[in-house]
């Protein structure tokens, strides 16, 4: 890891705040073995007091697991997370998930499409973009869940 990436990831971890989340279900995450920003969201969520298990997959393997959870080639990220009955798919702030699993919307989970520059295990917030959460309902239709920047 270059150094520059190393500061930034620091910046990341100040920046997801107090606990959140203490007692809440263990977050299980597949991801591929070299993806990095994958780990680094790992560590955003733990920072906010998540609990993590996660597992290295095959590629093919994360693409069907996709699949099967409902999650369409528009609505990926790169890793794809489960935490008490949803998916949790890419680059989603903890405090999203905080607010999902205590509100228990009848959906089928949230995602941050692509890899938005300023969310946490990207560069972080501040890096200039802004991004959406959507929420995914069982029909497979997408609303906005929260905006960031
Ligand atoms: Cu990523």
């Amino acid at each position: 890891m270059k150094r520059r990436e190393f500061v930034l990831l620091g910046t990341t971890c100040v920046a997801a705040g107090p606990a959140l989340a203490t007692g809440s279900p263990t977050i299980k995450v597949a991801k591929t073995a070299t993806c990095g920003c994958c780990s680094a969201w790992v560590l955003h969520v733990q920072e906010a007091g998540f609990s993590v298990d996660a597992q290295n997959v095959d590629q093919d393997d994360l693409y069907a697991l996709k699949d099967r959870l409902g999650i369409t080639p528009e609505l990926s990220g790169c890793h794809t997370a489960l935490v008490d009955g949803y998916f949790v798919e890419g680059h989603v702030p903890a405090s999203d998930i905080a607010r999902l699993l205590d509100q228990r919307p009848d959906a089928l989970g949230l995602t941050v499409p692509g890899m938005p520059m300023s969310s946490p295990g990207m560069a972080g917030p501040g890096a200039g973009d802004t991004f959406e959460t959507l929420l995914v309902a069982k029909d497979g239709s997408t609303s906005i869940f929260a905006r960031h920047s």
